[in-house]
């Protein structure tokens, strides 16, 4: 099985993805995901440029030496770019082990630890009625635990609240929660701390009020308070049994979250934004961590995303796998098989795909009572549709940002 052609495909359905494509002699092939939101054509050039002239020749059953070849041989090791790259390949290269060995990625990791995968959605509402509606629709999708995102009174836009995107190059797409916004430049939202922490207690008891006390229900703060904020907040929420509160303070500061730690027993989820073992090492030996946020696409794939899973396992903390739209379907399909295989699954992130992904990446994943299984295709079970991905060329799209009525940027 060794790698004679290697592809970097760009597509645009919906969104921007970044997809490596490995060909081998065989005439096998495997998928990979390389999206990062934002900053997706760095990850093309690293892959087209530096790591695909590495690959052609290559043993696609070699996983692990290939993983420590691109990692340990790139000498300029983690960061963001570096880790997708190194993601896409090791994820096309179980997709090809499976399809070698004619077994779903699942069974290869392990076998099934279940039956399927809880998973939750984004509910979101400029105010209660609308969330409301909003949590009702979700669950008549079928799902079983919600993230509840509300608008704050006085701010204007603010991550997470699902909008109808206005500007030009995009106008009348409704994006669910998809906060990338196809335009020159990154759309600027506002911020105002002391309003959010006044504010959201009072939806979540609402929110409680309307659908009872059994329902799941988690938070997502996004990184924008220091550790006193973070604190306040996870205590403040208590009274609402959340399911997990996440990204309370920036990633760059880990050990932040003692101090949040010592004020709550709110469960804290962190990590979308991290991108190796390392950046974990501290926050699970010091078990400041109730679950693990990264994606398969952005922590260097199956291999490396489950080394961090097995040591977070010796201390209880379960697996939050990341899973917005800007997760392909082929790092969807990455992270179902890993769930399904470990023993410390925690629940899934998931929200649909628009109707063009559906058509470019032909998915064999089932969503039923709540559930999502991987399906028993061999490897991932993804087929990317090369002609209708060739439809979609890449659109410039940036995440938003934020400012504080005086001008100051803050954590978006
Ligand atoms: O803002 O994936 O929990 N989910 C999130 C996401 C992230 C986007 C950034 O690309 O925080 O919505
Ligand atoms: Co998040």
């Amino acid at each position: 099985m060794i790698i004679d052609r290697a592809e970097v495909i760009v597509t645009s359905p919906d969104r921007n993805f970044v997809t490596l494509k490995l060909s081998t002699d065989d005439g096998l092939t495997g998928l990979g995901d390389a999206t990062l939101n934002g900053r997706e054509l760095a990850v093309v050039g690293y892959l087209s440029d530096h790591v695909v002239p590495l690959l052609i020749g290559r043993d696609a059953h070699r996983i692990e030496d290939t993983w420590q070849f691109l990692y340990r041989g790139a000498y300029w090791r983690r960061g963001p770019v570096t880790m997708a790259a190194i993601a896409a390949v090791d994820t096309a290269l179980w997709d090809l082990k499976g399809k070698a060995a004619g077994l779903p990625v699942y069974q290869l990791l392990g076998g099934a630890s279940r039956t399927g995968l809880l998973a939750y959605g984004h509910a979101s509402g400029r105010d209660l009625p609308e969330l409301f509606d909003s949590v009702r629709a979700h669950r008549e999708q079928g799902y079983r635990a919600i993230r509840i995102q509300t608008g704050v009174p006085g701010l204007r836009s603010i991550y997470g609240i699902a909008s109808n995107v206005t500007v030009e190059a995009n106008a009348g797409v409704r994006y669910d929660h998809e906060p990338a916004q196809r335009s020159a430049r990154p759309q600027e939202e506002d911020w105002d701390t002391r309003a959010y922490l006044r504010h959201v207690p009072g939806v979540f008891e609402a929110v409680r009020g309307e659908f009872g006390p059994e329902l799941p229900l988690l938070h997502d703060a996004h990184h924008r308070l220091t550790p006193i904020q973070a604190a306040r907040l996870g205590k403040s929420l208590e009274p609402y049994d959340l399911f997990w509160l996440e990204d309370a303070t920036p990633a760059e500061n880990p050990e932040a979250l003692r101090l949040v730690r010592q004020h709550t027993v709110t469960p804290l989820a962190i990590g979308e934004v991290f991108n190796s073992v390392w950046d974990y090492q501290q926050i699970i030996r010091e078990q400041l961590i109730d679950y693990v946020r990264s994606a398969v696409t952005h922590t260097g794939g199956i291999t490396h995303l489950r080394r961090i899973l097995d040591y977070a396992a010796q201390y209880q903390i379960k697996s939050g796998i990341h899973g917005p739209t800007d997760i392909s379907p082929v790092g969807m399909a990455a992270a179902l098989h890993l769930g399904l295989a470990i023993h410390n699954f925690g629940i899934q992130e998931y929200m649909k795909h628009g109707t063009r992904t559906d058509e470019v990446f032909r998915q064999s994943f089932t969503w039923r009572d709540g559930l999502l299984h991987p399906g028993d295709r061999p490897g991932l079970g993804v087929d990317l549709d090369v002609d209708e991905a060739g439809k979609y060329p890449y659109v410039r799209a940036y995440l938003p940002y934020n400012r504080l009525a005086d001008g100051t940027v803050h954590d978006w």
